[in-house]
């Protein structure tokens, strides 16, 4: 009896390499070495095997959650951001979402509640008054876009680690996430949520940020690429539980430093 022949499998496993390396980002270049130069140390340091093209996809999540860590590890909280000068900010501002300019959320500020939910002691939803009132600080940073443009804004707003401690956040938790009135979605590291730069704005180059550029607020992190920073905030959880991002489930690095 002639044995049943098994479905050949073919691996490109060139391209899967190609396809690892680029989810890797420098700084897990100078932890992991050579260990990233080849398929061999990919699998080992991700504890995968590569046998059929099922696996080669939760082997490149693996390889895309190896880069959170190490960019987690290398995050420095102490290290800033640059600034610019007033001069510098790009005019005009690009937009940018998932959408056209056209499908833009029209937030009604009368009847707008902020929602706070998980390791959050002080419950309570904030009106924008209220939100309005909290301690003011402005930026002018560098915005940069995976889709190949970056560009210089300036934005004012209340340093979120001191809103998440009044709030009563448990700090010590591992991730923040953010509903938005687009059904986007976003989710950070507590380190960058504590981040000085780290900026729960509500303007725009000294004015009410406008319905484009995520009205009534937007999270500015000059540390994190443009799809990490979450525009038209509705709700805000604080949790132990990965929750992914609305780009970050398709695909992009999660950590996703700047
Ligand atoms: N709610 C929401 N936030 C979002 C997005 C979105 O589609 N919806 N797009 C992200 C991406 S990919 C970018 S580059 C920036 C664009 O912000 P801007 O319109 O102020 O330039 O918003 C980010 N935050
Ligand atoms: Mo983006």
């Amino acid at each position: 009896m002639k044995p049943e022949r098994k479905p050949a499998i073919k691996l490109d496993r060139e391209s899967i390499l190609i396809d690892a390396r680029r989810e890797l980002a420098m700084p897990s270049r100078r932890l992991f070495g050579k260990q990233l130069l080849t398929l061999g140390g990919l699998t080992m340091l991700t504890g995968c095997s590569i046998t059929d093209n099922d696996s080669v996809n939760t082997f490149l999540t693996a390889v895309s959650r190896l880069n959170d860590r190490a960019q987690a590890f290398i995050f420095d909280p102490t290290q800033m951001a640059p600034t610019y000068t007033e001069a510098q900010i790009t005019r005009p501002f690009p937009f940018n979402a998932f959408y056209g300019i056209d499908d833009v959320p029209e937030v009604d500020a009368s009847d707008y509640k902020l929602q706070l939910s998980g390791l959050i002691t002080g419950k309570k939803t904030w009106m924008l008054p209220e939100l309005y009132a909290l301690p003011h600080a402005e930026q002018i940073t560098r915005h940069i876009c995976v889709e190949g443009w970056s560009a210089i804004g300036r934005w004012g707003g209340t340093p979120f680690g001191d809103f998440l401690r009044r709030v009563g956040a448990d700090t010590s938790a591992k991730y923040v996430g953010f509903k938005c009135a687009d059904d986007y979605f976003e989710s950070i590291d507590m380190p960058t949520a504590l981040h000085p730069q780290t900026l729960l704005t509500f303007e725009y180059d000294g004015a009410r940020l406008p319905p484009k550029y995520g009205f009534p607020m937007k999270l500015r992190m000059p540390t994190k690429l443009g799809y990490k920073n979450p525009k038209h905030i509705v709700e805000m959880f604080v949790t132990n539980t990965y929750p992914g991002g609305y780009w970050v489930n398709q695909g992009y690095n999660w950590f996703g430093g700047s």
